[in-house]
């Protein structure tokens, strides 16, 4: 687990990864400029944390002198009430119908979601999901989902963006709607998900602008850029691919991951050039297009020389 910083009175804990019951409040006190400590519980951590937990699950908000609360839904509520995000008197009907409608989502995605993982859940024998016939059902279940009830959500969705009258899925500022909405959506169009194509919700431009919308904002694309990790000379030579390490090379104080990059695979003979400052590359109009061609690739590593 993180060190917390103690000036900081809130700490937000949750598993190391971007599902929403967690990732919704870490995102709340994001667009609601609420500082917290961001705590993320390793899988190796939990057996001894869970029994300490108010319900046994995660997420749960601590607080200085207050007694640990649970239950993400109503931790969001209580965050965004904070952070300006859910008002604090007058009318909520529209965020909680928005947050009605996604837990809907959530509850139909949990069947296909869970055969994959855990069908003892539904009378299958533990691990059979891993076999030849439990992937074929995760799969005909999944496909299913996204051919029905996920457009049949996008659409309604895409109807109250509409309907919101401003560029958020409540209005024209951002609510706990948007926390919640936005992990709920991307989740699904990472492509880490087996047999839910990145491409799941191209059918719905609107959502698909949303999502760049809302990604786009400063603090939301503050919140997802990659940390800067910086290397000294030594240590870039320990990224030459060997046994199994990734393939960097620096230029122009930026290191990029060059590891699936034919010109630079062993053997061939900008190979030499891996491991090292090649900023001198940069600048020689033949290797020019190589470097602008890993733009997108690039990790945002930035080399700093001592
Ligand atoms: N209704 C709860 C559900 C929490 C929940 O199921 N958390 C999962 C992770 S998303 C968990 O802690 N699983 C670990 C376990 O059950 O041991 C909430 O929204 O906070």
């Amino acid at each position: 687990m993180a060190e917390a910083n103690s000036a900081v009175p809130l700490t937000v804990t949750y598993f190391d990864f971007q599902a929403a019951p967690g990732e919704k409040l870490r995102l709340c006190c994001v667009l609601g400029n609420i500082p917290f400590n961001d705590n993320r519980v390793k899988r190796s951590e939990w057996a001894d944390l869970k029994p300490l937990t108010p319900q046994g699950v995660l997420p749960i908000l601590v607080e200085e002198g207050l007694p640990v609360k649970c239950q993400s839904e109503a931790i969001l509520k209580y965050l965004g009430r904070k952070g300006g995000l859910y008002p604090t008197d007058g009318e909520t009907y529209h965020i909680d119908a928005v947050l009605d409608l996604i837990s809907d989502l959530d509850k139909a995605w949990s069947y296909p979601l869970y055969m994959g993982m855990r069908p003892q859940k539904f009378g299958y024998p533990e691990g059979s999901h891993q076999t030849e016939e439990g992937r074929q059902r995760t799969k005909a279940l999944r496909e299913q989902f996204v051919d029905t009830e996920l457009k049949r959500f996008a659409g309604l969705f895409t109807k109250q963006l509409k309907d919101s009258g401003g560029m958020f899925i409540c209005g024209s500022k951002p609510t706990i709607a948007d926390a919640r909405l936005l992990p709920t959506l991307r989740s699904f169009q990472k492509g880490h998900i087996d047999f839910v194509p990145v491409t799941c919700l191209d059918g719905f431009p609107e959502l698909i602008g949303y999502i760049k919308y809302m990604m786009n904002l400063p603090a939301v694309k503050e919140w997802y850029a990659p940390p800067v990790v910086e290397f000294t000379k030594e240590e870039l030579l320990n990224f030459r691919g060997v046994d199994g390490a990734p393939m960097y090379i620096c230029a122009k104080g930026t290191v990029f991951d060059v590891t699936n990059v034919d010109f630079y695979a062993p053997g061939n003979s900008y190979n030499i050039f891996v491991g090292h400052d090649g900023t001198f590359l940069v600048f020689s109009d033949k290797l020019l297009g190589p470097f602008s061609s890993l733009t997108n690739k690039s990790l945002p590593l930035t080399l700093s020389f001592p």
